[in-house]
């Protein structure tokens, strides 16, 4: 059978794969031995000429440079410039078994398999017969326990969105009565954005968060004004997320003030909203702030902010978006905080491919066609990500995670204690880790350098930087990190 290109062209130079079918444990075995840097600078020129190309069609202001997604394998990236890059940052957070995974590769030489690929359903309306057996199989057995319905997405945005309204539709019903029909005036006013069809209502968010770009969720998006200038946002309550003081070890009492600080804003921020006429239906929050400057808050935290949605009526919806499927060391973040029930709604995407939620039953509308698109997600990102959740098992991923994060946590702790005039703030769960630099200025010069000595990383607030490696980064690729990072920190 006839392959992708990508497929075409492996093996590579890097790599002789034969026999996919029985392959395992393959995940990091082709990769190359180091990264190698050719050009004086990242962008080189092939990527600039590409660029150039580029801008004539649109803003290429973010492209950092063009890569070679038939050379690049396992955790090395490698440029149009044969630049060989140790990923850190994996395409923001999204590539969980590295690139190029022979596994991944074999999913659609099945026959079967290629077909959904290219017979795209409108799932809501024609799905195929083995979707419900899709997301039996594949979905629900890493939902969160509580979390027994499914409703699939294309993006982190548009799943917060859409979980947005299924939240108010939830709130809405319960102020209605469960079994209370829509009145005409309902019916009539929703027509011209007007109440009580259009209810007012909100949903509160935090001071740094990050849930997304399209219109509605970008009103509970707080981390770059860049994200949100000219564009109108709905008057929703903006709670203070917890900014702890590190080590935390060491300052557990002001850190634990500061959870009380930050949760009475948020009850007080209910209240006030509440009585303005916009009652809050749902709270919105990451497990840990990404975009934001990766903001940890505690369990406690976290438990308490689903008691104080549960005393007031809110929904909790936490977005895993960015956290999700392993990075820290289990499936879902919030599995950390021991929440004594399961929260309300969550929502995925990034390294699970499909983007989505998991929400309970209480949460799924009575009528058809309230949460509804086209695609409304894709088969054959679920195809994916079976093969990676199968990778996760059978190369017990989330134990290496968690083994790799405990070494680059300590490596990054070490280093910060080497150079305490520029570092400090180490912090994170598994691999998900950050650590900040003494300012902006400093930190962006830190990634260059990284860069220029073959390390592709990341930043995220404003002086962090973040580690978002696949989860077949091993203890060697983080020794390999610690030493580049070091170097690049000493020569500061
Ligand atoms: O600049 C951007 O648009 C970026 S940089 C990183 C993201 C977006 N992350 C996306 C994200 C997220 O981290 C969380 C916690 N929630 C929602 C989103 C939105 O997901 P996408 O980008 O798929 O719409």
């Amino acid at each position: 059978m006839n392959l992708s290109k990508a497929v075409r062209h492996l093996p590579n130079k890097y790599c002789f794969f034969n026999g996919f079918n029985h392959i395992v444990n393959l995940s990091t075995k082709c990769e190359p031995t180091a990264p190698k840097v050719n050009t004086d600078q990242i962008p080189g020129p092939k990527s600039l000429k590409l660029l150039k190309e580029l801008s004539q069609l649109q803003n290429p202001g973010s492209v950092q440079f063009f890569a070679d997604y038939d050379k690049s394998i396992g955790n090395y990236i490698v440029d149009v410039d044969d630049n060989i890059l140790l990923d850190t940052y994996t395409q923001i957070s999204s590539v969980p078994l590295g690139y190029n995974n022979p596994r991944l590769l074999n999913v659609f030489r099945n026959d079967h398999n290629l077909k959904t690929l290219i017979n795209r359903p409108a799932l809501g309306v024609f799905p195929g017969k083995e979707w419900p057996e899709m997301l039996n199989s594949v979905l629900l057995p890493v939902a969160p326990k509580g979390l027994n319905n499914i409703t699939t997405m294309m993006c982190g945005s548009c799943s917060n969105e859409n979980a947005f309204k299924n939240i108010f539709i939830w709130y809405t019903r319960k102020q209605r009565g469960l079994d209370v029909k829509f009145s005409k005036e309902e019916m009539d006013s929703c027509m011209i954005n007007m109440a009580p069809g259009s209810p007012k209502l909100s949903i509160l968010s935090f001071k740094g968060a990050f849930h997304g770009r399209t219109l509605g969720v970008l009103s509970t998006t707080h981390s770059k004004y860049i994200h949100k200038i000219d564009v109108p946002a709905f008057d929703w309550p903006i709670a203070s997320f917890p900014k702890y003081k590190y080590p935390l070890a060491e300052n557990e009492k002001e850190n634990k003030a500061e959870d009380l600080r930050c949760l009475a804003e948020v009850e007080d921020l209910i209240t006030q909203y509440k009585t303005k006429g916009i009652p809050v239906a749902g709270i919105c929050v990451e497990p840990i702030q990404s975009e934001g400057g990766d903001n940890e808050a505690s369990p406690y935290f976290f438990q308490q902010l689903q008691a104080i949605g549960k005393k007031h009526g809110c929904a909790l919806l936490i977005d895993e978006v960015q956290t999700g499927g392993g990075p820290t060391g289990k499936m879902w973040c919030h599995e950390h905080f021991n929440l004594p029930s399961p929260p309300d709604v969550v929502t995925f995407s990034k390294k699970m491919q499909i983007g989505g939620y998991f929400h309970s039953d209480e949460f799924k509308p009575a009528e058809p066609f309230r949460v509804f698109n086209t695609w409304m997600g894709d088969p054959s990102k679920i195809l994916i990500l079976e093969e990676i959740l199968k990778v996760i098992k059978d190369e017990n991923l989330l134990d290496r995670v968690r083994k790799t994060g405990d070494v680059l946590k300590c490596g990054l702790m070490n280093i910060e204690k080497e150079f305490p005039h520029l570092l400090n703030s180490t912090r994170g769960r598994g691999t998900f880790l950050a650590i900040n630099l003494k300012d902006s200025a400093a930190r962006d010069k830190v990634i260059n350098k990284l860069k220029m000595k073959g390390i592709q990383s990341g930043g995220c607030g404003d002086v962090s930087i973040r580690l978002r490696p696949a989860l077949i980064f091993e203890e060697k690729h983080a020794h390999l990190f610690l030493e580049k990072f070091r170097e690049a920190v000493r020569e500061m």
